[in-house]
């Protein structure tokens, strides 16, 4: 094999070819900025929600709802996922990055897709939610922003495969894939079959937008668009997952007690999660009852027991690895001298029990046909999300930047004592957040509205007093959770520019 540039990393000993660090790491620089602009929207929009606050004007909340709604879930996770699907298929592998002219042109499609779907919005011509459900209409340009981000990502998911076959032909890795790249495979199958189902909607909604298409059924518009928009969350969970086994690896030595279990749960979410889009379409009229029923009481639980097994594995693996470490007294020495100041673990420890215990079990009872009905478009599934894709999803990932930075951009994290913080400041505040969003949701608080005191309409209604307490705690949460998310944005890039080198 060509005598290509590379190091070692002197933290974790993966060979690091010098082409993959720098895709890595300018992923990695996309995913914090887009980040940290979702996050300003955060904040002024939970601002707005909060009553006693109710920042912003009626236009510019749901423009800049449009614009966290992109910025955090579409262009944050996905840059992110480039970077883990870069990282996972070449250091893992201790291959370099193949074709990575090709890497870079994936990054530059979602740059300037991701770009011109903010200025789009910023210029207030898509006020139409990131779902943009026809016949809500947007300027084409929008539509064409997404096309181009999307088929950014469908390249980087691609690559990913590109170079796992020429790892294995060098010998990167012998029969199987490591269950962390493993994971990221899973995700990428995924990603592709996700991205397809985005250019199935997109590219008839762009046409759309150019009257070149008459007229889009709302029905299918949403069929559709869920096949994108619910697949895409189990991107999101396989690599979190991913990052989950990865970081238990790097910082305790974690293995999974039984390998080949962790690995059918992967399987499981390729063969069964499409399955599951269906619970956004569980209070339209298309589908029958009988099918709504077989699909969410019986299929759905096919995907949910793969994440029942990776939530008793993890746990399990990173035990058996510190009771190997010596910390054998009683029950649970080895869950107190764990390394919670350790800002890596300490993230995936958390993004373990709240994805579980707010994101899974919500999701799961939400998305049953009986209950739905009673929760839908309610402020209970926007904290159902939140608990899945910021409590769960993001604070893995940000856990993870705290292993890149030292790894890959060869710096150390400056602010250690306010690092070993973040994590949990951040979760605090998310969960205060979803707890609040869906107990709100629980007297029946609409989401994505502007004002439920409804000043000015023609009906008067009041909710339940009840929801004061609620939407306050809600916006204490999203305080604190901003908070925490300045905090990570100010070590992430600080670290970057001014951390002391490792050598
Ligand atoms: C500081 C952290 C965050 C806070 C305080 C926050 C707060 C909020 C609030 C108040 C809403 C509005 C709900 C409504 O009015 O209906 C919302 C919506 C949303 N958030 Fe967040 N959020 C945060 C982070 C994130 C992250 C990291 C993601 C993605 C990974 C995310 C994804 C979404 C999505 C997809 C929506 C729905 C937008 C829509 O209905 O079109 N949020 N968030
Ligand atoms: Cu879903």
């Amino acid at each position: 094999m060509a005598n290509q540039d590379f190091r070692i990393c002197s933290e974790s000993g993966l060979k690091v070819y010098k082409n993959a660090e720098t895709l890595i790491k300018w992923n990695v620089i996309a995913a914090l900025a887009t980040l940290a602009v979702g996050g300003l929207m955060a904040l002024l929009v939970a601002l707005t929600r909060w009553p006693s606050v109710h920042l912003l004007g009626l236009t510019e909340y749901y423009r800049f709802l449009t614009a966290h709604g992109v910025d955090a879930l579409l262009a944050w996770i996905l840059f992110f996922e480039m970077a883990l699907v870069y990282f996972a298929s070449t250091v893992v592998l201790g291959t370099r990055f193949r074709g990575v002219v090709v890497g870079w042109i994936s990054f530059a499609l979602m740059l300037i897709g991701g770009a011109l779907i903010n200025v789009i919005i910023i210029m207030g011509r898509a006020d139409v939610m990131f779902t943009s459900y026809a016949p809500l209409k947007a300027d084409p340009l929008y539509y064409l922003g997404v096309i181009l981000f999307a088929v950014g990502a469908l390249i980087g998911f691609i690559m990913f495969f590109v170079n796992v076959v020429y790892a294995k032909r060098d010998g990167g890795f012998k029969r199987s894939l490591p269950l962390g790249s493993f994971g990221l495979a899973a995700a990428s199958i995924i990603g592709v079959l996700t991205l397809a189902h985005g250019a199935g909607i997109f590219i008839p909604a762009f046409l759309w937008s150019l009257d070149f298409i008459g007229y889009i059924d709302p029905s299918a518009y949403r069929l559709v668009f869920w096949g994108l928009g619910h697949s895409s969350q189990q991107i999101n969970v396989c690599a979190m997952v991913a990052v989950w086994y990865m970081t238990s690896a790097f910082v305790v030595g974690g293995k999974p007690v039984n390998e080949k279990l962790s690995r059918t749960a992967f399987v499981l979410y390729i063969l069964f999660i499409n399955l599951a889009s269906e619970h956004h379409l569980l209070v339209d009229p298309v589908l029958s009852t009988w099918h709504k029923i077989v699909n969410t009481s019986y299929m759905m639980h096919l995907a949910v027991l793969a994440s029942m097994i990776h939530a008793f594995a993890i746990p399990a693996s990173i035990e058996v690895a510190l009771r190997k470490q010596g910390f054998r007294s009683g029950l649970f020495e080895w869950f107190k001298k764990a390394p919670w100041g350790n800002p890596a673990f300490a993230a995936v420890a958390l993004s373990i029990l709240l994805f579980g215990f707010l994101g899974g079990i919500t999701g799961v009872i939400f998305g049953t046909e009986q209950f739905n009905i009673i929760r839908h478009n309610t402020f209970a599934i926007t904290g159902h999300f939140h608990g899945t894709v910021v409590a769960g999803t993001t604070i893995a990932f940000m856990g993870f930047t705290y292993l890149l930075i030292p790894c890959i951009f060869k710096r150390q994290l400056i602010w250690k004592g306010f690092a070993q913080i973040q994590p949990y400041l951040y979760a605090v505040g998310v969960a205060m957040l979803s707890i609040g969003m869906m107990s709100a949701g629980a007297f029946g608080v609409p989401r994505r509205h502007y004002d439920i005191t409804f000043s000015g309409a023609p009906f008067s209604f009041t909710f339940d007093p009840a929801i004061d307490m609620f939407m306050s705690m809600m916006g204490v949460g999203a305080l604190l959770a901003v908070a925490g998310g300045v905090l990570f944005i100010l070590i992430g890039f600080g670290s970057m520019i001014w951390g002391k080198e490792v050598k």
